[in-house]
């Protein structure tokens, strides 16, 4: 059957299968893959970023699968969010992280699964790290920027969604980074102080 979804606009009603064993959506209408080489300075070491590149390759860090939703309001946007396992230095592989350029759109995301956790900080410093594993739903309030990190040895896989007209807003994020990253220590996660909080371009 050819997709409901044309171009920007949903013509009719549509579904989409979801692999129960990969719990990953079929069809989707995109596919964003975020490469290690173009993340190199979102960690708290991004020089262990260039000695991982130079040594291991170039891993895929996280992959998002989704459908082409009107980007207005009154809309649905729902996708497949991948974040694989691995570490740079002692920090776990995780997302870019965004605010949602309309600012007090919240985000559910459910995670199907993995091992980590939903990292979320509002502008004034209050943060929330929650843990996600199968059968999860964490909620992601308005105001909210959000990461997912992979604390585990698969893939950290959820079924996000969130409003139609959310968008993101990545700038922030990109040049101060989260206040809080969590890192390996003696095995286990800990969420630790940021030490390139405000500078993570430099
Ligand atoms: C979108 C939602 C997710 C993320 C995905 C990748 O609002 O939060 O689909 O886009 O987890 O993360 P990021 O930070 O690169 O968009
Ligand atoms: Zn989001």
């Amino acid at each position: 059957m050819k997709p409901v979804v044309s171009g920007n606009m949903v013509t009719k009603p549509f579904f989409v299968g979801w692999d129960p064993k990969d719990a990953v959506m079929d069809d989707p209408d995109n596919h964003i893959e975020r490469y290690l080489d173009k993340l190199t300075r979102m960690w708290i070491d991004p020089d262990a970023a260039k000695r991982h590149l130079k040594k291991k390759g170039n891993p895929l860090v996280y992959e998002v699968y989704e459908k082409e939703i009107p980007q207005r309001d009154g809309e649905i946007q729902f996708c497949s969010s991948i974040t694989h396992p691995g570490k740079i230095g002692t920090e776990y592989f995780m997302t870019k992280g965004h605010f949602h350029k309309r600012r007090d759109t919240a985000e559910i995301y459910y995670c199907l699964k993995g091992r980590g956790f939903m990292l979320m900080e509002r502008e004034d410093g209050e943060h929330y790290l929650l843990e996600m594993r199968p059968g999860r739903t964490v909620y992601v309030p308005g105001d909210f920027a959000h990461r997912s990190i992979n604390a585990g040895d698969e893939p950290l896989i959820s079924l996000a969604v969130y409003p139609g007209d959310a968008g993101h807003d990545y700038g922030s994020i990109e040049t101060s980074g989260f206040r809080y990253v969590v890192v390996e220590k003696d095995g286990r996660p800990e969420m630790i102080e940021n030490p390139r909080y405000g500078r993570m371009l430099e």
